[in-house]
């Protein structure tokens, strides 16, 4: 009597449907379970199998299996029919390719690398309100890098202070004035009165500059209290709200994305968490997988790495992030699955974590103009303060876009100067 039918899911021969949604796993079997009944194991309990035969299989329900169907070393590609999952619904579609098989006694490793997403559900999500070019209009800026500073230390100021440091920093010269992570309404910082505040000083430090400024504050809290908070930013005449999307969870920013449409509210997508499963290339889900699921739902700005700053990221997957979010279309590579956008739009990508004035020449060398660059330490950490820090950053962005070396901007530019003074180029670690 045959107790098991894993088997049953791998079929190397099959080639996929232009309908199926299609995963890319790194796959490390546990000792004495082969790579074929590993991976039958991933494509079986992420679609309809489990451990033993069952009584109630049909042929009808058989059409709904996996099929492991490319096994190269360690890589395996899983295709799933289309009927597997419920459109528009992204935590329904995570708990099938990313649920339990990380969990398997049979894996003793098991990270999801890529997701190939078909047509079909690509139409069931929004993707971004803005993009790009939307968020460019709002900002009328199209020549440069747009710069965002959080004021540090990251929670501590009263919403007065707060909304000052934004001051500062605004008429210092950056566009955009972020929340931290981990701020949101604490007794000292409540929501409502930083968001008044700031958003009152942004208009000023407009009037003073002549420049669009915005605020990217951070409604991250239980759903029903984000969707009233993103309802008082608009009334308040904010442009945005930010969101960390990873400990709302999915469900959480599907409801922040529909309320944004109707409020048309920008929205800042802050990664916090990722690291807890991105990290380590055996096990997991890759950051690649996370920011297209971003783009597929509709933030319209998302924090990528830098590669040369403070937090993990090497440059090739950094530049890969920012290919899978920006592009109409994404060539296949080395663990990238081919991805067509269809009409989802491009998302800005931040560069952010440990970055000063210093290090922005490399950062646009690698990276381009077209992203946003997110300085904190190295605009709150500057020696003469908050508004010289932000002068520092935007005489960078233009030194390197006029093609001059710091050095030399800095010579009539004191803020500049003195920021290379305190760090020259050195790479946080
Ligand atoms: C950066 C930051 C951001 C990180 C997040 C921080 O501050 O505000 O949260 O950039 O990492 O709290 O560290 P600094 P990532 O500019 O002072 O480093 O952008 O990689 O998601
Ligand atoms: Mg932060």
């Amino acid at each position: 009597m045959k107790t098991e039918w894993y088997l049953d899911f791998v079929a190397p021969s099959y080639r996929p449907a232009r309908e199926d949604l299609i995963v890319l796993f790194r796959v490390e079997p546990a000792n004495g379970i082969s790579m074929r009944e590993a991976v039958g194991r991933v494509a079986s309990e992420s679609s309809i199998g489990t451990w033993t035969t069952l009584t109630t299989m049909t042929p009808e329900k058989r059409r709904l299996m996996a099929k492991a169907y490319e096994i190269k070393g360690r890589w395996v590609k899983v295709a799933y029919p289309l009927d597997l999952f419920e459109a528009g619904n992204m935590p329904q579609v995570l708990s099938s390719i990313a649920g339990n098989i990380f969990g398997m006694k049979a894996v003793r490793n098991l990270r999801l690398e890529d997701v190939r997403w078909p047509p079909e559900l690509i139409k069931s999500f929004k993707g971004p309100q803005f993009g790009i070019d939307g968020i460019r209009e709002i900002f009328k800026v199209n020549d440069r890098p747009l710069t965002a500073t959080v004021p540090k230390p990251k929670v501590g100021m009263s919403s007065e202070e707060h909304a000052q440091a934004g001051y500062e920093a605004w008429v210092g010269g950056i566009d955009l004035l972020k929340d931290d992570e981990n701020l949101s309404g604490q007794r000292f910082n409540q929501f409502e009165r930083r968001a008044a505040q700031s958003l009152k000083l942004r208009d000023r430090a407009e009037r003073e500059t002549g420049e669009r400024k915005s605020y990217l504050i951070n409604v991250t809290a239980e759903t029903r209290e984000m969707l009233r908070r993103a309802k008082f930013v608009k009334e308040r005449g904010g442009e945005y709200v930010m969101v960390d999307i990873l400990t709302v969870g999915w469900a959480g920013v599907q409801s922040l994305r529909e309320e944004c449409e109707d409020l048309g509210l920008a929205i800042h997508a802050h990664r916090a968490f990722h690291a807890a499963f991105t990290r380590k290339p055996e096990h997991g889900m890759s950051m690649l997988a996370i920011a297209k699921i971003a783009r597929l739902v509709g933030v319209d700005q998302l924090h990528i790495g830098t590669a040369i700053g403070k937090l993990e990221a090497p440059r090739e997957e950094v530049l890969a992030l920012q290919r899978a979010i920006m592009n109409r279309n994404v060539k296949s590579g080395r663990q990238i699955l081919a991805q067509e956008w269809r009409a989802i739009k491009p998302v800005f990508p931040v560069i952010s974590g440990g970055l000063h004035p210093g290090l922005i020449p490399d950062i646009i060398e690698m990276f381009g103009k077209n992203i946003i660059i997110q300085i904190g330490g190295g605009v709150w950490g500057h020696p003469d303060g908050g508004r010289a820090g932000a002068a520092a950053v935007r005489q960078a962005i233009d030194a390197a876009m006029e093609g001059v070396s710091l050095e030399e901007y800095a010579k009539e530019r004191g803020e500049l100067r003195a920021a290379l003074e305190k760090w020259g180029r050195i790479r946080p670690k």
